[in-house]
Formats: structure tokens, C-alpha cells, sequence
């Protein structure tokens, strides 16, 4: 099979649960050679989150500890000033990240903000970074005005299947999530579109979110597959644990299906083994928040990732634009080999 005629717009729900339905070997197996196909196995994209306005949000998305409606105890922040932002944008890039993706907690940006924000788009860029920012649902004139101070993705999640979103969400319909992903796509920026799992929904529902990303117009560039981080405080504070194999099946499933993306192992690392998430890289996974803050939750301590690439033989992905590539090719070589040599002396026991 050519590259392009693995991409497919038309998957029904039989099909999503069928493949969901093989032998786990199988789904491995499959969704390893279609990872093949389209990518080097042992490259990761590695993304920092920064969250540019946290808290006191007025959407009710019962997962989320910026809610206003829910007591979480976090502290509200006002939007960042952009030299703050620019900072942070720094050290992500003396980590070793390429994208710097900035969340804000609003339903969508007032008009008074956007001049701050497509600020920060052209200045992080200019540091060499690749743009992300996730600020809420977007009109055609946003997206517009985001992609035209260089925008690279914009990421807004579908999170669930259209029939379980109810349960999570009454604040904005699911038509209203889509809308936002056109709006994106006209405004000619790449999307990066995902969801949450373990929010109590069933194996349709998480087959039916990837029928939903994969029958886009234009697959999702990017597509963030989330473990609930259970909050507490949230709706979804006690909810059950969604059983670890079952999301790696959703990992393999969504490499089959959308075959050039990038399947990101997004919130919820944490709580996961080294083996758990070498699975899903197996399964297909290739990209990961790296840092040790997702928005307001934490995230591996990035010497713990940078040990688990170096004992899985993983690189990070070079990103080509960097404005002194030279230098951050150096950086990551330097950083690789001292990891290399770390987990050489990797203690077991530990
Ligand atoms: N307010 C904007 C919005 O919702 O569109 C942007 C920020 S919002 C925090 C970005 C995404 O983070 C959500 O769509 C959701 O998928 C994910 N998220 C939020 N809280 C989470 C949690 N507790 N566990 C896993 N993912 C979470
Ligand atoms: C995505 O899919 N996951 C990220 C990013 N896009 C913006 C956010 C995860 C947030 C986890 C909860 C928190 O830290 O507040
Ligand atoms: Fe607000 Fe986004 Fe959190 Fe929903 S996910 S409550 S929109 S910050």
C-alpha cells in the first residue's frame, strides 16, 4: 500500500471497534508497521505546555480544575505578560523542546486579548520554536488573525464521542468544537485535535472520538490522546481506572486510522509506568509534553524522560526551523549522549 492510500475519511463505527476488537499482539503489530510506513520508530516530537491564563474558566468540562464552577483550589492567574511567556519559552528550549504550546482557561479570547496573544505567537517564534496555542473556541476572524501573526497549530479538542460529550460537557455542543476546527483549517494553520480517556465512557465512545478525528476533511496534524488526571474537586475526582491496556489500544487504533499524525501520550504520564508508556510508543505514540508542568498539573521530571528515551534508544524529533540550528542540534546530541551514558549506569533497583 502507497503512503497516501493508507489515509481514510469513511470509517463507520464497526470498523473503529473491530480493529479495537483484535488480539492485542495483532493491533501492535499492525499499527508498528503503519508507524513504519510513515515515521523513524525511535523519534518522539517533544511539546512544552505553558499556561499563559489559568483558572476562574466560566465551561463546566467536568475533568478540569480550572473550572470556576468547581472547588480545585487553584489560584487564578492573569493573562501573562509576554516577556514571562518569552522566558519560559527560554528554558523550553534549553530542555530540549521544539514546540511551545500556550493554553489559556477561556471559553474563547475577547477581542482585547488577541493583539497579546498574536504577540506572543510572533515572538516565541522568533526564538525558533514551533507555535501551538489552545485559548478555547475561535471565529473565523481569530483564527484569522492567529494564523496571520504565524500560528503553527491550534489545538481544541473533541475530548469524548458526540453521544457521551453530554456527560462531560453542557457548556458548548460538540458542533461547536468542529466549527472551531474549520475555522482553523480555512485560516490555513496545521490542527492538533484529540481527547481524554478513563472519563467513565466505553470502548465505543473512544472508538467513536477517533472515528470523529479521523473522518475530519483533513486529519488532525496532531492528535493528543489524554489519561484523565483526576483532580480533586472535579466531577471526575473518584471515577474508575480506565484499564491501561485499553488505552493502549486506543493509541494503536488511532495510529492505524490516522496514519501521518502525531499521536501524542499527552496528560496523564505521571501515573504511568516506564513499561505502560513504552507500550505506547509501540502502539504509536510519537510525540509527548515534555516539562514538568502540564497547565496546572505536573508532568514527568523531564530527567526521568530524558532516561526513558536514552533506555529506549529514543531521540527527540529535530525540529528543522530553529533559528541557530547548529546550536540546538549540539544541545540535543550533548544531552542524548550524557542520558546514554546515565542509563548505562541505570540502577534497577531504584
Ligand atoms: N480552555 C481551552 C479549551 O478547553 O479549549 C484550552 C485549555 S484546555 C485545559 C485544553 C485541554 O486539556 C482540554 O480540551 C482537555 O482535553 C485537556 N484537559 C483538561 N483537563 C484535563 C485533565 N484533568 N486530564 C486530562 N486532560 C485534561
Ligand atoms: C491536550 O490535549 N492536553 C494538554 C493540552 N492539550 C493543552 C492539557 C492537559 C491538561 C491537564 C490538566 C492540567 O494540567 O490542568
Ligand atoms: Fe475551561 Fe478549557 Fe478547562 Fe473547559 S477545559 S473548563 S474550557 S479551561
Amino acid at each position: 500500500m502507497t503512503a497516501t492510500a493508507d489515509i481514510r475519511n469513511d470509517w463507520t463505527r464497526e470498523q473503529v471497534l473491530n480493529l479495537f476488537a483484535l488480539p492485542f499482539n495483532d493491533l501492535l503489530f499492525h499499527a508498528q508497521q503503519v508507524h513504519r510506513r510513515h515515521f523513524d520508530a525511535n523519534k518522539v516530537q517533544v511539546s512544552t505546555l505553558c499556561s499563559i491564563k489559568t483558572g476562574a474558566c466560566p465551561e463546566d468540562c467536568a475533568y478540569c480544575p480550572q473550572s470556576a464552577r468547581y472547588d480545585t483550589g487553584l489560584e487564578r492567574e492573569k493573562l501573562m505578560q509576554v516577556e514571562a511567556v518569552l522566558e519560559e519559552a527560554r528554558a523550553a528550549i534549553a530542555s530540549g523542546a521544539t514546540r511551545f504550546c500556550m493554553g489559556a482557561a477561556w471559553r474563547s479570547p475577547k477581542q482585547k486579548d488577541m493583539p497579546y496573544v498574536a504577540r506572543m505567537v510572533r515572538e516565541v517564534k522568533a526564538l525558533g520554536l514551533e507555535t501551538c496555542m489552545t485559548l478555547g473556541m475561535l471565529n473565523q476572524d481569530q483564527a484569522s488573525e492567529l494564523a496571520e501573526a504565524g500560528l503553527d497549530y491550534y489545538n481544541h479538542n473533541l475530548d469524548t464521542s458526540p453521544e457521551y460529550y453530554g456527560e462531560i460537557i453542557t457548556t458548548r455542543s460538540y458542533q461547536n468544537r468542529l466549527d472551531t476546527l474549520a475555522n482553523v483549517r480555512t485560516a490555513g494553520m496545521k490542527v492538533c485535535a484529540g481527547g481524554i480517556l478513563g472519563m467513565g465512557e466505553g470502548e465505543k465512545d473512544r472508538a467513536g472520538l477517533l472515528q470523529q478525528l479521523a473522518n475530519l476533511p483533513q486529519q488532525p496534524e496532531s492528535v493528543p490522546i489524554n489519561m484523565l488526571v483526576k483532580v480533586a474537586g472535579t466531577p471526575l475526582e473518584n471515577e474508575r481506572d480506565l484499564d491501561p491496556f485499553e488505552f493502549i489500544r486506543c493509541i494503536a487504533v488511532a495510529r492505524i486510522m490516522m496514519p501521518k499524525s502525531h499521536v501524542r501520550l499527552s496528560a496523564g504520564r505521571e501515573a504511568m509506568s516506564d513499561e505502560m508508556q513504552s507500550l505506547a510508543f509501540l502502539a504509536g505514540a510519537n510525540s509527548i509534553f515534555y516539562g514538568e508542568k502540564l497547565l496546572t498539573t505536573t508532568n514527568p521530571e523531564t530527567n526521568r524522560d530524558r532516561q526513558l528515551f536514552a533506555r529506549l534508544g529514543i531521540e527527540p524529533e529535530a525540529y528543522q526551523q530553529y533559528a541557530d540550528e547548529t546550536a540546538v542540534e549540539t544541545e540535543l546530541q550533548s544531552q542524548l549522549a550524557a542520558q546514554q551514558n546515565d542509563a548505562f549506569f541505570y540502577d534497577a533497583s531504584r
